[in-house]
């Protein structure tokens, strides 16, 4: 009776293991890479993936073969209750992980610096730039070249570097579009960089994948790569839009709202993305700053702490800020 339950939990587990794997394996799109950071993404998760199954194959066939030679009935099987030592087995057991992890650490020491999200990618092509803001609960896309924008849906060129700027209106977000790869999560006050590109044309989902409150399950965009020339039509008739986002109808748009619908404006606020970036840093001295802010703070110089930055303000004047990863970031306004 007890052997029948057991026998009946451990098919339960392994049923319930088949579907969870097979369901999702046809959603498996970060393997299904449509873009060069993407694709090397997805070579490290397989090599990775490679790397340890050279310990869990034969970790799952000795299970097995010992359960099996080494079990009571089996007479034939040599019988050593007191063995207790191998220096063969402790050189295997050590060394292979050993390799292991020496050649897991390199590839993720080489691949994290190449696939560094702020690194521009190498590319004839000219890139296409757009600031992105996350608000409660959607996604603005600012085209600075083309001075038009559009909310909750990302057009952008194929085979050419699109140069994401990020900042949010509100809480914490992430942007994610999974098949051209790298995350990073977006904060308000703050801007961060990503670089992403497509190889093939076609329509990708784009997702904020950090829980942001109530519209966060349907903060998802199209993102569509398309053709150069389509691009450029996109651009014209984008210019044609009866919709322009000035102050007022962004204060509009940036209200909490679960299904802001797909809007594309023909004109945007001057320095918009520095503005919604700076209202939160109200502690520093405030707005006047944002709009003086310049769009390159590649060379600002790293601080450790707000009572440093702060006398750092008191030393050099009016300075602008933004911090990643637990740095802060300090720069003179003077300096440019
Ligand atoms: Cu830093």
């Amino acid at each position: 009776m007890m052997k029948k339950n057991r026998y009946k939990s451990l098919m339960g587990v392994v049923l319930l293991l088949g579907t969870v794997l097979l369901s999702s394996c046809s959603n498996m799109v970060v393997l299904d890479s449509k873009g060069p950071i993407g694709s090397e993404e997805a070579f490290l998760i397989k090599i990775a993936f490679i790397l340890m199954l050279i310990v869990v194959l034969p970790v799952f066939v000795m299970v097995i073969w010992f359960s099996v030679r080494y079990r009571a009935s089996n007479k034939k099987a040599t019988y050593k209750p007191n063995w207790a030592h191998s220096h063969k087995i402790e050189l295997v057991v050590w060394l292979v992980p050993i390799a292991i992890v020496a050649a897991l650490s390199y590839l993720t020491w080489v691949k994290t610096h190449e696939l560094d999200p702020y690194k521009p990618i190498v590319s004839d092509v000219k890139p296409v730039r757009v600031e992105v803001i996350s608000t409660d609960w959607n996604w603005l896309f600012i085209y600075p070249d083309y001075n038009i924008a559009v909310v909750n849906h990302l057009v952008f060129p194929a085979n050419t570097p699109v140069n994401f700027r990020l900042t949010s209106a509100s809480v914490m977000t992430s942007f994610f579009i999974p098949q051209l790869g790298s995350q990073i999560y977006v904060m308000a006050g703050m801007r961060t960089k990503l670089h992403l590109q497509a190889d093939h044309e076609g329509t990708y989902l784009g997702q904020n994948i950090e829980y942001s409150g109530t519209g966060y399950a349907t903060m998802h965009f199209d993102a569509v790569a398309t053709s150069k020339e389509e691009f450029e039509d996109w651009v014209e008739k984008a210019k044609q839009s009866p919709d322009v986002l000035n102050m007022a109808t962004y204060e509009k748009f940036a209200q909490p709202n679960t299904d802001y619908p797909v809007t594309t404006y023909s004109s945007v606020a001057p320095k918009l993305f520095d503005h919604v970036m700076m209202q939160f840093m109200g502690w520093m001295g405030g707005t006047d700053h944002a709009m003086k802010m310049t769009d390159d703070m590649d060379d600002t110089h790293h601080m450790h702490g707000m009572q440093d930055s702060t006398k750092m303000q008191e030393e050099h004047g009016p300075m602008i800020m933004q911090s990643d990863s637990g740095h802060v970031h300090t720069k003179t306004m003077e300096d440019k």
